[in-house]
């Protein structure tokens, strides 16, 4: 069986959401996993490909595929979702890519801690972030410049923040990042730099394009923005039913989704078929490991007839609970708003 094809949502870069026959699953095929591109997909030749670590180090280098390949393993599931996913349901509509809601997927990435590539360079202490820089260039807002991110040292150096090579058993396709990207979970994706070519402990907080004028929140556009987007805020998607769905008294309608949170796991979903006035416990699948989603389904048998409006709200471990509405922001980010569906009853 293939898995289903994507929905491209801009043709030139590349950016695609996930179907949403796909999303049911526990883990997003490949072929059908989201793309976000800013830039074209750059040629990367993995045999000559290296990963430069420099700047503030005891001792530069230059890894090989090869070498990446022989750190000690780890396997993480992951979901990664787009900080503009929900974009196009805030009003007034903020510039950017125009996505719907299903630019999110979840992946079972493999790779080596980035921590370890990094202590045989030694980070030296004056060090305060590491920059990472892909090989992807080309313009934004009229100027060229190449895709680049930094992480704090703290998160960087997490365990868990890999050097990743491949994504579901197979290595990383090319819009994937291959040969090897950065993982960063828990955050949305932005952080997760695509074809990795260079890793720089730097001695002052980057300020790139990517880091410090795009995705930050900004509540008004009269205001300075009040931080940089990180951690995935608590979200539920809403799978089935669907907008304008037909049901039938007495006939059992399964309200299936898949929630996540950056900060902490999901600890439950409530599910409403009444548009907000009661709430049931929806019952929970959980994904394998503390950066999964999470599956969750309620059986409802409508008794009557007309509109109904079905939504879920999920909260996580730290008490974070969906907002009915999304909060604007300029560059419109973090829309994890309720998804409402509106279906009839005859
Ligand atoms: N080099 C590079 N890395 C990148 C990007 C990019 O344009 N160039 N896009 C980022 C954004 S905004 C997201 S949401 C994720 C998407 O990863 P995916 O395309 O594998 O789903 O990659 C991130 N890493
Ligand atoms: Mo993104």
């Amino acid at each position: 069986m293939s898995a289903p094809a994507l929905d491209p949502v801009t043709r030139d870069p590349f950016n695609a959401e996930t179907p949403t026959e796909a999303l049911l699953a526990p883990v997003t095929p490949v072929p059908s996993f989201f793309v976000r591109n800013h830039f074209p997909v750059p040629a990367v030749d993995r045999a000559a490909w290296r990963l430069r670590i420099g700047g503030a180090v005891r001792e530069a280098r230059a890894l090989s595929y090869e070498d990446v390949l022989a750190l000690p393993a780890r396997t993480l599931e992951v979901a990664m979702e787009c900080a503009g996913n929900g974009r196009t349901r805030m009003t007034p509509r903020p510039e950017g890519t125009p996505w719907g809601e299903r630019a999110v997927s979840c992946g079972r990435f493999r790779g080596a801690s980035l921590r370890d590539a990094m202590d045989a360079s030694g980070v030296l202490p004056e060090a305060v972030e590491l920059l990472f820089v892909g090989a992807d260039a080309g313009l934004a807002h009229g100027q060229h410049m190449a895709y680049e991110r930094s992480l704090p040292l703290a998160t960087a150096l997490h365990p868990d923040t890999l050097l990743c090579y491949e994504l579901n058993g197979e290595p990383l396709t090319p819009e994937h990042g291959a040969p090897v990207r950065l993982l960063v979970p828990g955050w949305y994706g932005v952080a997760s730099v695509k074809w990795l070519t260079e890793v720089r402990a730097v001695t002052k907080p980057f300020q790139g394009f990517f880091q410090a004028e795009h995705y930050m929140w900004r509540p008004q556009p009269e205001v300075p923005p009040t931080g940089p987007v990180r951690e995935m805020l608590v979200k539920s998607l809403v799978l089935t039913p669907s907008d304008g769905d037909l049901l039938q008294v007495g006939e059992p309608v399964r309200v299936r989704g898949k929630a996540w949170s950056g900060a902490a796991p999901v600890r439950g979903v409530e599910v409403t078929t009444d548009g907000g006035r009661t709430w049931t416990q929806a019952r929970l699948t959980p994904g394998d490991g503390p950066y999964s989603w999470c599956g969750f389904e309620h059986e409802w048998r409508p008794t009557e007839p007309g509109e109904h409006v079905v939504g879920a709200r999920a909260r996580d471990a730290g008490g974070r609970v969906q907002p009915e509405a999304p909060a604007w922001n300029v560059l419109g980010y973090g829309n994890n708003a309720i998804t409402w569906r509106r279906v009839r009853v005859a």
